[in-house]
């Protein structure tokens, strides 16, 4: 029998999400095991050598970071393939996830947390359906610890979210052209990109000072076909 497959994550992580959203494409069986944050931060160097998630665990392998896993799952279970066979498709394909990975994921990360540092208590809303259940009084008393704990480790203030705010219709652009050019986009074949992207767009799509910029993109109607809207909700004002 292989090995379990372990998916260590945070509740709420849209990289953990598109990681999970590639196990139930492929059909791998999985144990999600969802850290309580901050506890992550002193448990996955731990365990894994590395803070961040996701992170998986099969057996005596260990791996960190969502392109690496992505990657795996497809040598693991190379059908539906994450990461076309044809090359120029591929490294396409390659490039968005590249991109999705280093520069765009930030963008949630930095805007979530400046705004929760603001209005901790939408925590609530975002811990809703989490492994840890905790009463929303225990969740509102935390947020504001756990918020301003995130911001800092991802130096995100309320300056850089407006910072980040101007410059996301450019990033949805970039993303809608690869919708455009067949990079991403098909609904029955979501490939690595798409699931890295469209993780981020979903999280965005919670920021009520998001919702504008994101109404109506090709980007969005995307997204809402991969998976179902997150809890939470970042209320308006948080950000701006
Ligand atoms: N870009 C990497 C990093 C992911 C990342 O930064 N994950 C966040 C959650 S969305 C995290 O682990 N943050 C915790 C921390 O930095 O301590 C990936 O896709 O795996």
């Amino acid at each position: 029998m292989p090995p379990t497959l372990r998916l260590y994550a945070v509740h709420g992580s849209h990289p953990c999400a598109a990681v999970e959203r590639a196990l139930e494409l492929k059909g791998l069986e999985y144990r999600l095991l969802e850290w309580p944050p901050p506890l992550h931060a002193v448990l996955q160097p731990l365990l894994f050598g590395a803070r961040t998630v996701p992170a998986i665990k099969r057996g005596s392998e260990k791996l960190v970071g969502s392109r690496r896993i992505m990657h795996r799952l497809d040598e693991l279970a190379p059908e539906p393939r994450l990461y076309p066979e044809d090359p120029a498709l591929r490294q396409r394909v390659e490039q968005a996830d590249l991109w999705g990975d280093e520069q765009f994921q930030q963008v949630a990360r930095d805007l979530i947390w400046a705004g929760l540092t603001r209005r901790p208590a939408a925590l609530v809303g975002y811990s809703r359906d989490a492994q840890l259940k905790l009463p929303a009084p225990a969740v509102r008393l935390i947020a504001p610890i756990v918020a301003r704990g995130a911001a800092r480790l991802n130096r995100t203030s309320p300056a850089k979210a407006r910072a980040r705010l101007e410059a996301l219709p450019a990033q949805l652009d970039r993303i809608d052209a690869w919708i455009a050019d067949g990079t991403i986009g098909d609904p029955a074949h979501p490939n690595a990109a798409d699931l890295q992207l469209l993780s981020t767009v979903r999280l965005l799509y919670s920021m009520a000072d998001v919702r504008q910029i994101l109404e109506r993109r090709p980007c969005l109607v995307a997204a809402q076909a991969l998976w179902p809207p997150i809890l939470g909700e970042l209320p308006a004002g948080a950000i701006g």
